[in-house]
């Protein structure tokens, strides 16, 4: 198999890119002037990339990265930011990122980071709410919250604090220094650090390996690993993936069944497993 792939744009916007190809879907921030930061139509239009992803039943992973080798994701566009947050472009404040990296966790298909350069302030946190996180050689993790008056205590905390232990967590948001890709592989912030140059083929490669996995796998253990962490909401996720499963059993349709059948049910067939 050749390693190279051709990716083919699949939607066009004016903020991101959308391409896919061989099952996978790439989505890349395409604001390098701006080292990739995320405006207010930046944030809907990820959202509504990786929708398509998630409902484009021939994708089975998706890769988040940005334009360039410069930088992943700056974070929030701090000269859309006015007094009450960041506006759109009919003048609104609003920014809407916590709903995409929500939107992340909940995908039920495995989402990849793919980090060249800078991944800073928000675009750290979307880094981390990434499933795995590919870097290259270049890549620099760090937040600036503190600093430019802004902080994410929700995931950007906790789920920081999960991801590399508390006292690390907290020594990334109260000193706002930056960290390089071997000191971000050694905290467990990344999963594999590899030359620029080769940034794309190895994350396809680990892409590629996951689409000869069992999708449904992928799919409920995505779920687990998520479910304490977001609670309710959390179990509510991997609670719909077994009612999917039970949809597409004997057992499950039986009720069905039953009742089109104006019928009582037999579920009396059924084993009752240890
Ligand atoms: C990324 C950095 C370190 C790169 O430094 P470098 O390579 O020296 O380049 P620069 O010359 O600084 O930048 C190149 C051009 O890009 C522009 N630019 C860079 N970053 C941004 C940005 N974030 N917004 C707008 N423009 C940006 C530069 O201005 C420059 O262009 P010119 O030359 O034309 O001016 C360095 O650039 C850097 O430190 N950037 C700022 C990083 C930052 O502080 N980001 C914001 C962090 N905060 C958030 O992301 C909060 C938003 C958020 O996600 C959130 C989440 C949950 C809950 C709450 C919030 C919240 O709203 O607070």
């Amino acid at each position: 198999m050749t390693n190279s792939i051709h990716w083919q744009s699949a939607h066009a916007y004016s903020d991101i890119r959308y391409e896919v190809a061989e099952g996978i879907a790439k989505i890349t921030i395409n604001r390098p002037e701006r080292r990739n930061a995320f405006r207010p139509e930046t944030v809907k239009q990820l959202i509504d990339a990786f929708h398509r992803a998630h409902h484009d039943n021939a994708i089975g992973a998706i890769i988040l990265t940005g334009a360039g080798t410069e930088a992943f994701c700056s974070g929030g566009d701090q000269k859309v930011r006015g007094d009450e947050g960041y506006i759109d472009e009919g003048g609104t404040p609003h920014l809407n990122v916590l709903d995409l990296q929500m939107q992340i966790r909940r995908l039920p298909k495995p989402v990849v980071a793919m980090v060249a350069g800078f991944a800073i302030g928000g675009g750290h946190v979307l880094h981390l709410v990434c499933d795995l996180t590919i870097a290259a050689d270049n890549a620099r993790f760090g937040q600036t919250g503190p600093r430019v008056g802004s902080f994410d205590a929700g995931l950007g905390a906790g789920l920081m604090a999960r991801t590399i232990g508390m006292k690390r967590a907290k020594e990334i948001w109260l000193l706002c220094r930056q960290y390089d890709a071997a000191t971000a592989l050694d905290w467990g912030l990344v999963n594999a650090v590899v030359p620029v140059a080769k940034l794309e083929e190895e994350t396809v490669n680990w892409c590629r390996d996951m689409l000869k996995l069992s999708p449904m796998a992928l799919r409920m253990i995505k779920a687990g690993f998520n479910a304490d962490t977001d609670g309710l909401a959390g179990i509510q996720e991997l609670a719909g993936n077994a009612t999917g499963l039970f949809y597409m059993s004997e057992e499950g349709q039986e009720g069905r069944n039953a009742w089109l059948e104006r019928r009582p049910p037999d579920f009396g067939k059924f084993r009752k497993r240890p």
